[in-house]
């Protein structure tokens, strides 16, 4: 599933501009040396986490690789996600104003399987938002010297800079405008934050992977399932919470990859694929797509097709990297009956349907 991309065919994307209540309890996971299967019940023990209204920090085990590490961490989004915990008394969300995407934003998510939205969230809310998760890793911006991992993870967070963030009026347009209004649930926080360091070592988790969607009850993530309805997930999310240029460990996204899962999943109707089928030949059909940088000013949101391949990298630079990539819940199944969304004519177009 590793698929190193050269810097030939790897180009910052161009802008398509147009105009959380957390118990900062930290658990921070050691390095020990587990096996995949023990693993597996480090997942099950962050849920219970999770379910306690804790912060954790993931440190995956150092011989956990490739698939398997990027699968683990994949699948540890999705959990969190799936545990959005209540909003407490008295917090209410934002409302919706439907300020929506352009057309021709439309067209770009549909054709490439994301569209970069600017100025998504405001420069100060990702300070906000970096400032708790630089307590939570008990790390600071003023001591280099400590940082000593490619890359920490954080759970999903619900305090309000985080639950702001997710909610603003510019990103609630677009999820209607992709989603369709009613179709997705407003989100309660961000999450998992995937925090990469400066760092002459490979983070060991680089692996090219699609984020699954449902299934998550299984113990064993390479089980989790997606299918051609997207059952589950109606987006992908990279928030991001620092400015992240391309030599910062900027997301890699393969264009127009999304097409090709479409297809692959076609054949496999409500049940669709589990994630080791649907890696079991490294995304070959996707590895001629043109890859795609997901750089941009601290407060820019990805918004991504449910199929999209991507791919964590290396951080060469010098600030760590912080971003949020959290899912957008719909609210319920496929319905057939109501107008196609973006998400859906992008797999229609796709399969040919
Ligand atoms: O850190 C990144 O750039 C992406 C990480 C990722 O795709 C994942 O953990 O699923």
């Amino acid at each position: 599933m590793d698929c190193p991309v050269k810097s030939d065919n790897a180009a910052p994307v161009e802008s398509v501009d147009d105009t959380a209540i957390t118990t900062p309890v930290m658990t921070r996971r050691a390095w020990h040396r587990y096996s995949e299967r023990a693993y597996t019940g480090c997942l099950c023990a962050a849920r219970r986490i999770g379910w306690a209204d804790d912060v954790y920090v993931h440190v995956l085990p150092a011989d956990l690789t490739g698939p398997f590490r990027a699968g683990a961490y994949a699948s540890i989004s999705v959990m969190a996600l799936r545990m959005q915990w209540p909003l407490k008394n008295g917090q209410k969300m934002p409302a919706t104003e439907h300020t929506g995407l352009s057309t021709a934003q439309v067209e770009h998510f549909i054709d490439t399987g994301f569209v970069k939205l600017e100025d998504a969230f405001s420069a100060d809310l990702a300070q906000r938002c970096r400032d708790e998760l630089w307590t939570d890793m008990g790390l600071s911006p003023d001591r280099p010297d400590d940082w000593m991992q490619p890359v920490i993870r954080v759970g999903f967070k619900t305090s309000s800079p985080f639950i702001e963030a997710a909610n603003t009026p510019r990103l609630r347009g677009a999820y209607d405008r992709l989603v369709g209004a009613g179709r997705w649930q407003a989100p309660r926080g961000l999450g998992t934050f995937p925090i990469r360091f400066p760092s002459p070592e490979s983070p060991g988790d680089d692996g090219w992977h699609v984020d699954m969607s449902f299934g998550i009850e299984h113990s064993d993530f390479m089980e989790w399932r997606a299918n051609v309805k997207s059952s589950g997930r109606a987006l992908l999310m990279l928030f991001l919470l620092s400015a992240v240029g391309p030599d910062d460990a900027p997301t890699r996204i393969r264009k127009g990859s999304h097409a090709a899962i479409a297809g692959r999943l076609l054949p496999h109707g409500d049940a669709g694929l589990t994630l080791r089928e649907l890696s079991a030949d490294g995304f070959a059909s996707t590895e001629g797509c043109e890859v795609v940088l997901a750089t941009g000013r601290a407060g820019t949101v990805y918004l991504c097709h449910p199929f999209i391949v991507h791919a964590a990298q290396q951080h060469r630079g010098a600030q760590p990297r912080f971003i949020a990539q959290p899912p957008l819940l719909p609210t319920g199944e496929f319905d057939p009956t109501l107008p196609p969304s973006p998400i859906q004519v992008a797999i229609r177009k796709a399969c040919g349907l």
